[in-house]
């Protein structure tokens, strides 16, 4: 009796916290929707939301719901430099458009896109201006190209990726830390570290149609793949910095080229399958490679001071 009373006390419990996270996410807040600063139009076949600029608005959180038959819901929160909410707001969209873009100005922004039952049919475009962004997208499919950039770049830049699939070419830019996980491209998956600022790259379970391209720029980069597919050529440029570079239980269909740079790098490949030619360069510097690939030679393996076969 008094067990049942308190499972119910629990229950009532988790309840009560579950209503207050919802109203948080939300963004209820005594601010009114006419008092926010971020806003969204729709025009001309997009969807297009304007991110704050305000000093005084020091992290902007900012969460979209793609519904279906064309409807975006957007919730959104600022904080002061003392964890206050500022102001928060919540808006729906309607109407017909292919594009989303998310112009979000010089503050540092937290952006979530997630799907609650529909689609982008044309593009994702995400670009922001801050040092410290975190953009996460997940559980959604975009028709056309999905293209994130950090106009900043910052390794306090973080971009999350899951469970997505773009019907074009994915496009990366600025960010310091990217995470890729269970997504499709059906085109090309192009990376660019965009600055000197370290980059660290996991990739896990991506299928790339065409061409996966990166250059991870000068800095200490290291870069994972895991059970990646390339349909297409694997390209890298990992530049200055001592770069770090893991690729496992993975298949190239075309080349597989990756340049390392000056300062002294390192290469783990294994279980790798590259249908065409690779080409290896340790570049400047002590590099160490430890791989399972056949056929290595002086034609696809230059420049590594040592190597492991
Ligand atoms: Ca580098
Ligand atoms: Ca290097
Ligand atoms: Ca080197
Ligand atoms: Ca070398």
């Amino acid at each position: 009796m008094s067990d049942r009373s308190g499972a119910v006390q629990r229950v009532a419990a988790v309840g009560v916290g579950l209503l207050a996270i919802a109203s948080t996410a939300l963004g209820a807040g005594p601010a009114g929707a006419a008092s926010v600063e971020t806003s969204g139009v729709v025009s001309g076949g997009t969807l297009r939301v304007t991110g704050v600029d305000a000093i005084d608005a020091p992290q902007e959180s900012v969460e979209l719901r793609v519904m279906g038959g064309g409807v975006v819901f957007m919730a959104w929160e600022h904080r002061n430099a003392s964890g206050q909410t500022m102001n928060a707001g919540q808006e729906t969209f309607t109407g017909v458009f292919q594009n989303v873009v998310l112009n979000l100005g010089t503050g540092d922004h937290d952006v979530f896109v997630t799907s609650a039952g529909g689609d982008i049919r044309g593009d994702l475009i995400v670009d922001t201006d801050g040092q410290r962004n975190d953009v996460r997208v997940s559980d959604l499919e975009i028709g056309d190209d999905a293209v994130f950039h950090a106009a900043l770049p910052s390794h306090e830049s973080l971009i999350d990726l899951e469970e997505m699939v773009v019907g074009d070419d994915l496009v990366i830019d600025g960010f310091g830390a990217l995470g890729l996980s269970r997504l499709a491209t059906k085109n090309d998956l192009v990376v660019d570290g965009g600055g000197p600022a370290d980059l660290i790259m996991d990739v896990d379970r991506v299928e790339v149609g065409d061409d996966l391209v990166v250059a991870t720029r000068a800095g200490n980069d290291e870069v994972s793949i895991d059970r990646t597919e390339v349909g297409g050529d694997l390209v890298m440029d990992m530049s200055e910095g001592k770069d770090l570079l893991v690729i496992v239980r993975s298949t190239v269909v075309e080349d597989l080229v990756v340049d390392f740079g000056p300062a002294d790098d390192q290469a783990f490949i294994f279980d790798v399958v590259v249908s065409a030619a690779f080409a290896l360069d340790g570049g400047d510097d002590f590099d160490r490679l430890e791989t399972n690939l056949p056929g290595l030679d002086p034609t696809n393996v230059h420049d590594f001071e040592q190597v492991y076969n």
